[in-house]
């Protein structure tokens, strides 16, 4: 006859059926997490050594500073720009487009701050720049006085953008000083620079439309002027345009008079041999001063602030936020 079995033996063989269990489900569990912690070091392994060769890796940046050739016909925009692009463009200035754009490269940095990676911004990476003008040069008819004011307000919108802080674009007034050799009021040249035009460029810089970071002024043709005044000398001549161009110079520096003014003499021209050229290095060191450290001080706020920015852009490897300086504070400070 068959014994009933007592509840020590079902307990006895729950007992082995769950430590069997339990062992088998720990050996398991310990099994699967030796593989996921082999795993996750692989991949940290392999994470550090992605992140070791981005930050051996360069960030190349173009770094452009907008400079706008205005004036009346002939006083010598496009030969100004051939100096710059001398001896990589060959053109004649004859009979410029409407408008030309080209780019003038003048520094490459290779120690500016570094900056995050697009690809992981917790990795920081050297940057080489290249900095450059961008230069637009306008034909000078009075019928086509709109052309620069309106690539101004395109351009200054697009580096403060870009550069944010201060950024502006460079604007250049010419003046043909051969209109200076008898001090004769200059037909020319008021013809060009009248109320209306600065009036236009007063209330876009008022309305923040436009920023400017510099004005120089450009006496060009001191060849013809200095030649046909022999015995004065260059303060005298400087002193005989101020005096033809008055009126233009006037409303240039009241309608500048909170931005930094600066006056060249030059000779541009390349139509003649025997006529050496002039101080073209000069008005091209005017028009980059600055830009450099502005951009400098751009990557360094950007460096240490890069975890606030906004991610997308940092992806895109694009300049950033142009928060730093609100137009609206910009403004302040010219309406001061
Ligand atoms: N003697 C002399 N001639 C110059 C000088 N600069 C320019 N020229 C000449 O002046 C003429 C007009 O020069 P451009 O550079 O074409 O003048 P622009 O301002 O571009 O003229 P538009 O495009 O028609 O508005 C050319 O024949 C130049 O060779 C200079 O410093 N001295
Ligand atoms: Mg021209």
């Amino acid at each position: 006859m068959n014994q009933p079995i007592s509840w020590e033996a079902y307990a006895t063989i729950i007992a082995a059926f769950l430590s069997f269990g339990l062992g088998y489900i720990s050996r398991r569990y310990s099994k699967q997490s030796r593989k996921n912690r082999a795993r996750l070091s692989e991949a940290e392994e392999n994470l550090r050594q992605i992140r070791t060769k981005l930050s051996k890796s360069r960030v190349v940046r173009r770094y452009e500073q907008p400079v706008l050739l205005i004036g009346p016909r002939y006083v010598g925009k496009s030969s100004l720009l051939k100096q710059w692009e001398a001896p990589w463009v060959l053109h004649d200035t004859p009979g410029s487009p409407f408008q030309r754009t080209a780019r003038v490269p003048f520094s490459d940095k290779e120690d500016l701050p570094q900056v995050p990676h697009f690809a992981d911004p917790t990795v920081k990476v050297s940057v080489t720049g290249h900095f450059a003008l961008r230069v637009h040069d306008f034909r000078g008819e009075v019928t086509l006085q709109d052309l620069p004011l309106s690539e101004a307000r395109t351009e200054s919108q697009k580096i403060r953008s870009e550069n944010g802080g201060r950024a502006g674009v460079v604007l250049i007034f010419m003046f043909d000083a051969t209109e200076a050799i008898d001090m004769a009021s200059s037909d020319r040249s008021d013809e060009y620079y009248t109320n209306k035009l600065f009036g236009n460029i007063s209330l876009a810089l008022r309305g923040a439309e436009i920023f400017v970071r510099r004005v120089i002024i450009v006496y060009n043709k001191f060849d013809q002027l200095e030649s046909a005044r022999p015995g004065e000398n260059h303060g005298a001549l400087l002193a005989r345009c101020e005096s033809t161009f008055q009126r233009a110079i006037e409303k240039i520096r009241d309608t500048f008079r909170r931005h930094d003014v600066r006056t060249v003499a030059t000779v541009l021209s390349t139509n003649d041999e025997d006529i050496n050229t002039k101080n073209a290095s000069i008005v091209l060191g005017y028009a980059a001063d600055g830009f450099v450290d502005e951009v400098l001080k751009r990557l360094e706020s950007e460096s240490v602030g890069h975890l606030h920015q906004d991610p997308v852009r940092i992806l895109k490897d694009e300049p950033t936020s142009t928060a730093d300086t609100p137009e609206s504070e910009d403004q302040e400070a010219r309406n001061a």
